[in-house]
């Protein structure tokens, strides 16, 4: 069977009829890898997987909602879509506003967003606009821009972005024939959680899994609102993807937390970054460094003896790794450099094909 996007894959589960033109790039169907070397150090008596999401057309989970919320713009005859974004939503808008032959416009914060993603934007031929001030603000000034003009807002606050994000929880029953014990994800905005929630929830009253995950979601410590307990103005982290002080679905990331038994709670840069280094060095796969505090939580919450033999846990790796290669050669051993000499390299060769092989 060929692959159609994840409207075509889940139609009964959407609100589209057949005259709902799909606008896709046949987002979704992405891996879920089973991290044998990473439990062999987090933990050997559990069960993680991961599930890639940098393999989505735009390179993040952000495609299985904007699939869905311009297919529903375009429905209503829509010219131009509207948002803000940390990156990863501005990459998606705009490349499927380029699918739908519109124009996107999207505010991102000055200097805070990784250079891949800003990229994507511009070559899909947004509108970028860059705003001296944080996604926060950026955020509260597209909702207002979206109810003056006629523009589509797909922030999550747009229903259809957390109706097509609910797939990946259908996507990883269905690999793995039921839910698992748990799920971890990234939070940001907090969109994602509720999304994933309402999609096993939706799941399991179709008969279709027997059991529902206990949820859990991970803040950076300098962005943790929801774990605080109230908004934090100036948010930092190195994962600029979750740099997000005031959560637009804090509600639903509450809900998802207490009505699965699960827990939000944060981890520091540090902790993202061992994260996202393990996974890279042991798994083969190269995520962000946001998506990477899915695993920096379980394995803190490990250590916490949190987990009993035997669980499965999924982690969601939300983005590419190659959206941030500069990251990426942050947190690296810089490469050695040799003369253009063969004796130079061997010297060099030499020292580390023993010391592997010891
Ligand atoms: C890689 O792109 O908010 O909790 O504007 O890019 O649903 O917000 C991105 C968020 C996790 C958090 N991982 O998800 C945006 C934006 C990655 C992300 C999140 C984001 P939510």
């Amino acid at each position: 069977m060929l692959w159609n996007g994840v409207i075509d894959k889940y139609r009964d589960f959407f609100p589209v009829t057949d005259s709902t033109p799909v606008i896709t790039l046949k987002e979704g169907n992405t891996p879920l890898f089973k991290a044998d070397n990473l439990v062999k150090v987090i933990n050997p008596a559990l069960e993680i997987y991961l599930k890639f999401e940098g393999a989505n057309p735009t390179g993040s989970f952000k495609d299985r909602g904007m699939t869905l919320a311009v297919s529903k713009a375009i429905e209503t005859g829509a010219k131009a879509i509207i948002c803000a974004s940390t990156g990863n939503t501005s990459a998606s808008a705009s490349a499927y506003a380029a699918k739908a032959g519109i124009q996107a416009f999207v505010l991102i914060p000055e200097g805070k967003i990784s250079l891949g993603k800003l990229a994507q934007a511009m070559i899909h031929g947004a509108r970028v606009i860059q705003v001296e001030g944080n996604f926060d603000e950026a955020l509260s000034i597209v909702k207002k821009i979206s109810e003056k003009y006629p523009m589509v807002l797909v922030n999550s606050i747009n229903p259809f972005r957390i109706e097509g994000q609910k797939s990946a929880s259908f996507e990883v029953s269905d690999h793995l024939g039921e839910a698992p014990e748990y799920h971890s994800l990234p939070v940001g905005n907090a969109g994602n959680i509720t999304a994933y929630w309402r999609g096993y929830k939706e799941y399991y009253d179709a008969g279709r899994i027997k059991n529902l995950p206990r949820m859990l979601g991970f803040q950076a410590a300098g962005a943790a609102p929801i774990v605080l307990g109230h908004p934090v103005d100036r948010p930092e982290t190195i994962a600029t993807a979750i740099r997000i002080g005031n959560p637009a679905s804090w509600k639903g990331a509450l809900q998802a937390r207490d009505e699965s038994g699960g827990r939000i709670e944060a981890v520091t840069d540090e902790e993202i970054i061992e994260a996202y280094r393990m996974i890279a060095s042991l798994e083969g796969i190269f995520c962000e460094p946001a998506s990477a505090a899915s695993v920096a939580g379980v394995i803190k919450l490990n250590r916490e003896g949190y987990f009993k033999e035997g669980d499965r846990v999924v982690c969601t790796l939300t983005g590419n790794g190659l959206k941030d290669p500069d990251t990426a050669i942050r947190v690296s051993n810089v490469p050695i450099k040799v003369k253009a000499d063969i004796e130079e390299v061997e010297k060099i060769l030499g020292y580390e094909i023993y010391s592997a092989h010891r």
